[in-house]
């Protein structure tokens, strides 16, 4: 397959730094020999693009925000192969081929057609109404409902029916992204046919007693188990998932080999830190200025202090928190108003659910309280800037921000922290990272923050914004270089190893234990 040769041509380039032709085509020989004959899925529930109509008729592509396209889309790119994801856009259907497919960049696009009540149960309902706070520390309590949970039940097996419809007679290999799917390796490994399945966990793998509050914890344990292998971002992830299975479900966990064996098949479990495209951030910044992109904002902010935070307006992200951290800091150091400004991008999302809704107005409320307590004549502390934006034209403005904040209360890995470093390439800007975002175990050399310590938070701000440029510009540095060395690139190369290695290791197995032919 071409597409498996480029990015594994990438992959040698990013292991190898600027390798020499030989050892460049060798690495690739090696690598594409792990997977052969076997076609790419990628398995999400948001689609990469929408097909919409633009104002004069015509039809267009929108691109999304979030973390699992900004990591996927460049993979997917570089390899070719589907991309499977539930169709949404106005004219989403209509741009399909009789495969229902279409082409992206580099891609195949299959779309598949979840009927609305099932999408509202399963989606707004079970997946996000229930899983996503249960896996946050029920920082918003989970809600479970039945026929929600049937709803789930039933678009992941639509989601099974168009992969194996895609992999056809092929052998292939399926990437499943996320909480969406717990059902599905199962169902896929239910087919007999050649499939290797590795699932990616997102979001962060809580202690095993939060997880009791599930009502279907059994079934979808059981499902998830379908799969050769599950990635999570950290280690303490991959812990907290062998210690749920040993508890919760009749299997055989080995805490060394990281496996659990359940019904004679293993699954091994790892940790994957994800990642992003390195080049594209820093491309993007240099190709769109700040000025250029927010003229605007760019009038507001002159020549003052810019402290930024991008995110989804999403209750696990701690933006109040932020807003509070700000105040608070402007209420210590009146040496700083006046020279600094707040510029908060939040990404309207998951609208359909309330507690998405009050969110966006508590957020509002806390900048509105902030700007009355301090604002003058020519200065608005805090700018709300609550809508989406093509994610390369942020890159411009993380490069103009002299401090990101990165506040969320739970988080599996936060790219946005990534991101600024990469725009930043070593030069002088602070992140302030909660303690809570996985990205934190690759950034120690950030500002660490408790985000629910609001007076520790806002003291250590301050320190932050008295700091010397050199002393920041040093920790920028280190943290860029590891970042460097650790992109997207390199995760799915780790990812693939580890795939190959359970495979490998599944075969030895079954070969040992074959009986002797008579
Ligand atoms: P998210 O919580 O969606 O994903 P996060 O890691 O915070 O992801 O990344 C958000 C992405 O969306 C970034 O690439 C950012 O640039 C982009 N973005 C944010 N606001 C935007 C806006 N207003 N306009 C345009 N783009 C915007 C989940 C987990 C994370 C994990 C990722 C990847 O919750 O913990 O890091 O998956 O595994």
């Amino acid at each position: 397959m071409s597409g498996w040769k480029t990015l594994l041509k990438i992959l040698a380039k990013t292991v190898n730094g600027a390798p020499n032709d030989d050892a460049l085509e060798q690495r690739v020989a090696d690598l594409s020999a792990k997977f052969p004959d076997r076609k790419l899925i990628v398995v999400s529930n948001r689609e990469p693009a929408q097909h919409f109509v633009k104002e004069d008729g015509s039809v267009g592509l929108r691109f999304f925000a979030g973390g699992l396209t900004t990591a996927m889309e460049p993979v997917l790119r570089a390899a070719g192969g589907t991309w499977v994801a539930a169709g949404q856009g106005d004219t989403d259907f209509e741009v399909l081929d009789a495969e229902h497919g279409v082409e992206l960049d580099g891609y195949r696009l299959r779309r598949v057609s979840i009927p609305e009540h099932i999408y509202d149960d399963y989606y707004n309902g079970y997946a996000n109404g229930a899983l996503w706070p249960l896996f946050h520390n029920a920082y918003s309590e989970p809600v479970f409902r039945a026929h929600e949970w049937h709803r789930y039940e039933e678009a992941n097996r639509l989601f099974a029916q168009a992969i194996l419809e895609e992999a056809g007679d092929q052998p292939a290999l399926i990437l499943v992204n996320d909480y969406h799917f717990m059902l599905l390796p199962k169902m896929l490994r239910d087919s007999g046919k050649d499939l290797a399945i590795a699932l990616f966990w997102h979001i962060p793998w809580p202690g095993r007693r939060v997880l009791r509050a599930c009502p279907n914890q059994a079934a979808l344990y059981d499902g998830m188990l379908g799969a050769d292998l599950i990635g999570f971002h950290a280690t303490e992830h991959v812990v907290n998932f062998l210690d749920t299975m040993d508890r919760s479900v009749e299997s055989l966990v080995s805490i060394d080999q990281h496996t659990v064996t359940r019904s004679g098949r293993t699954t091994f479990v790892r940790a994957y830190p994800i990642s992003i495209d390195v080049d594209e951030v820093r491309e993007g910044a240099e190709r769109a200025p700040f000025e250029e992109t927010f003229p605007d904002l760019h009038e507001t902010i002159r020549d003052r202090i810019l402290l930024l935070g991008v995110d989804r307006l999403d209750y696990t992200k701690g933006i109040p928190h932020r807003v509070e951290i700000f105040r608070t800091m402007l209420e210590r150091h009146p040496e700083l108003r006046g020279r600094v400004i707040l510029a908060q991008i939040g990404a309207p999302s998951r609208f359909q659910i309330d507690k998405y809704r009050q969110l966006a107005e508590e957020v509002e409320n806390k900048v509105a309280l902030t700007n009355q307590m301090f604002a003058t004549p020519d200065w608005t502390p805090v700018q709300l800037l609550a809508s989406h934006y093509d994610r390369r034209k942020l890159f411009g403005l993380y490069r103009r921000a002299d401090v990101m904040l990165v506040t969320s209360l739970h988080d599996g890995m936060n790219l946005v922290a990534k991101e600024y470093v990469a725009a930043k390439s070593g030069e002088c800007g602070t992140l302030v990272l909660s303690q809570f975002a996985g990205a934190a175990d690759e950034f120690p050399e950030a500002c660490l923050v408790n985000p629910f310590d609001i007076d520790g938070s806002a003291w250590m701000l301050g320190k932050v914004l008295l700091s010397s440029p050199e002393e920041r510009t040093r920790n920028m540095q280190s943290m860029h270089s590891r970042l460097v060395a650790h992109d997207v690139y390199h995760w799915i190369d780790h990812l693939l190893t580890g795939l190959k290695d359970a495979l490998d290791r599944t075969e030895a197995e079954r070969q040992r234990i074959r009986p002797p032919e008579s």
